[in-house]
């Protein structure tokens, strides 16, 4: 096994771990980036040249994979006999910045960072409040995201990032401008919503007691769900 974990400033001193960091917990990276990359430094030094504000990536000697992170923790882990040979796995405790949370969630084993901020607040407050910490009100796009943001909720409603604000029916995702397909509004919506109750329902958050999303007044208070992405998006 010959996963490293390279992490560095923005003055470009690499600090490489060359530990394999496998546990029980381990998952495998959803998505992977680049392939034949030669060594641990090469690919520190491809990142920090291509991908504006990483702060880490991993590099398997193997492959020669080359992930870009936005962020990286140096963590100790412990060996497993689990994990096929050469996989590129990581622990959960490396891959989020101080307070966010990574959560494992769905069949693939995806990984979100997330972080519930209290007390509730208005859509707009709730809103500043995870750009200030580098993210956004977090993207809810597939039955498994629901899914465990249910559980993170443990009962209570948390805003997420999507409204109507701009243009009436018009949802657009805070994570990328992108705009609310029926598809996946017919699979994170509670039945019948979005409905823009007498007209004044424009921002979006999980209803604990529907169990799925809703438009609501954006002026109503909530927990704000922020998310911060695990790859970056620059790259
Ligand atoms: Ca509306
Ligand atoms: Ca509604």
């Amino acid at each position: 096994m010959n996963t490293f974990l390279l992490s560095f400033t923005k003055e470009y001193t690499f600090t490489q771990e060359p530990t394999a960091i496998l546990s029980s917990n381990s998952y495998r990276l959803a998505d992977t980036r680049w392939l034949g990359v030669a060594s641990g430094v090469s690919c520190a030094l491809k990142v920090v040249l291509s991908c504006q504000g990483s702060r880490g990536c991993i590099y398997e000697a193997g492959s020669g994979q080359c992930t870009p992170l936005l962020w990286l923790h140096k963590g100790s882990g412990q060996a497993s006999s689990k994990v096929p040979a050469g996989a590129l796995v990581l622990t959960t405790d490396h891959l989020c910045p101080d307070l966010f949370q990574a959560i494992e969630y769905g069949s693939n084993r995806q990984v979100a960072c997330v972080l519930k901020i209290a007390p509730p607040t208005n859509y707009t407050i709730a809103t500043s409040q995870c750009h200030s910490l580098g993210g956004y009100l977090a993207s809810v796009k597939t039955p498994e995201k629901l899914a465990m943001v249910a559980n993170f909720a443990n009962g209570a409603d948390l805003w997420v990032g999507i409204d109507d604000r701009v243009v009436e029916g018009r949802f657009i995702w805070q994570e990328d401008s992108s705009v609310l397909t029926d598809a996946v509004k017919n699979a994170v919506f509670a039945p019948g919503q979005p409905n823009n109750a007498e007209g004044r329902e424009d921002c979006i958050h999980y209803m604990a007691s529907r169990d799925a999303l809703n438009d609501q007044h954006c002026w109503d208070t909530a927990y704000a769900l922020c998310e911060i992405p695990l790859l970056n998006p620059q790259c």
